[in-house]
Parts: structure tokens; C-alpha cells; sequence
């Protein structure tokens, strides 16, 4: 499903997706239980795993307060653009200023990979252009699905965060604050989201 309008065209069934989700401003903690409780609460994505939290330098023009990133996988029948509507709807609803791509932000929710489709317009472009550059997806990818294999290179997430590991850039750490209780991670939806309702409105 890779036409000119793949961006456009919901999957005939839900199609598997991997989200990044990063912040720098504000209770950065907070913003990402927010934000990944908002997509565990709506009815066309189902989420099946997400990393821990890192906390990460930050990458990109200037200085900046560290990012705190996760990476989470999930299932999703909206189509891109759709989805890409909802992750915004959300950032906007945690308080992020529409634009400012360079600016410090509360949430930036950024859709890495669509199943395999491609995309490249204003709006999206799939599969996110950086995303095998990154140590700040790269690390919670590795640790949540080390096996996936990443579009062109075919190059596993295990082994592109080992060959950016050694590259020496940018420091990052999993934080040692749990994202919730930790007897819930083995769980699912569901435990997930009852537990991340406890600091969620
Ligand atoms: N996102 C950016 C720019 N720089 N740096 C870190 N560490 N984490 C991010 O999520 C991030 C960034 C643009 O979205
Ligand atoms: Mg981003
Ligand atoms: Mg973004």
C-alpha cells in the first residue's frame, strides 16, 4: 500500500505503527504518561508495548533543556494523515504551541514508522526521515523491539543503536523514575491505562 496517496488510505486491517513521543519542557514526566495514556483511551489504536523512559541530550541547533523520550508500538485502523491528526490533537491538549518544530516543546508526538508505507509532503513523511540516526529512538527501540527491521537498510534496531552507540554522540540514560507502578508493565492495555489513570485527568 505504497501509492501516491498511501498517507491518505485507512489500512483494510490495522496496521502495526511506531510511535516516538519526547518532551523538554514542563513535567516532562507527567506529559508523557498524559500523552501515552491519550492514545492507550482511543478506540482506533491499540498500543502493545512501549519502552522506559530515557532521558536524552538534546539534538538539534542551539541548547536545550534534555529531552525526556519513549518509543511505543502500536496498532492503529485510522490512516496516516488521521493518525497524524490525532497525535497533534493531543500535543495541542498538553499545551504545545502548534509550529515551533525547533522549540522547546511540553509533547511531540511523531509517527517513525507506518507499517511500510512512504509518504513525503508537507504534512508527513514516512518513515520519519531521521530515524535511523537517532539515539534518542533508537535506544527504547532497541530495547522494545531489538529485532525490528528498519526500512532501506534492513538493518535491525539492535544493531543500528550498537553502530550509533559507538559513533559517540549524544549521552542519554533510562531514567530511573518508572513512567508507573512497575507491576504493570508486564500487563496490557488495560492495566496499563487503569494504571496511568492515576495521574491522568
Ligand atoms: N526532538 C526534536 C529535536 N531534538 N532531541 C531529543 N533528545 N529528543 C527529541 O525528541 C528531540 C530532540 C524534534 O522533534
Ligand atoms: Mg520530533
Ligand atoms: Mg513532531
Amino acid at each position: 500500500m505504497n501509492d501516491a496517496r498511501g498517507h491518505l488510505t485507512p489500512p483494510l486491517v490495522p496496521e502495526a505503527i511506531v510511535l516516538g513521543l519526547g518532551g523538554n519542557l514542563g513535567d516532562r514526566l507527567d506529559n508523557l504518561r498524559q500523552g501515552l495514556f491519550a492514545l492507550l483511551s482511543h478506540p482506533e489504536i491499540r498500543v502493545t508495548g512501549f519502552s522506559r523512559v530515557w532521558e536524552t541530550e538534546y539534538v538539534g541547533p542551539g541548547r536545550q533543556a534534555p529531552y525526556l523520550n519513549l518509543v511505543a508500538t502500536a496498532t492503529t485502523s485510522l490512516a496516516p494523515l488521521a493518525l497524524l491528526a490525532v497525535c497533534q490533537g493531543i500535543e495541542g491538549r498538553l499545551g504545545r504551541m502548534p509550529g515551533g518544530h525547533l522549540l522547546p516543546r511540553t509533547l511531540d508526538i511523531d509517527i517513525l514508522l507506518y507499517g511500510d508505507r512512504r509518504a513525503s509532503d508537507d504534512a508527513l513523511v514516512l518513515p520519519h526521515p531521521r530515524l535511523a540516526e537517532r539515539g534518542f529512538v533508537l535506544g527504547p527501540l532497541a530495547e522494545l523491539a531489538p529485532d525490528l527491521r528498519l526500512p532501506d537498510s534492513g538493518e535491525t534496531a539492535a544493531a543500528a543503536w550498537a553502530r550509533i552507540q559507538g559513533a559517540g554522540g549524544h549521552w542519554l540514560r533510562p531514567l530511573s523514575e518508572p513512567l508507573f507502578a512497575a507491576d504493570a508493565v508486564a500487563a496490557g492495555e488495560e492495566e496499563w491505562r487503569a494504571a496511568l489513570a492515576v495521574y491522568c485527568r
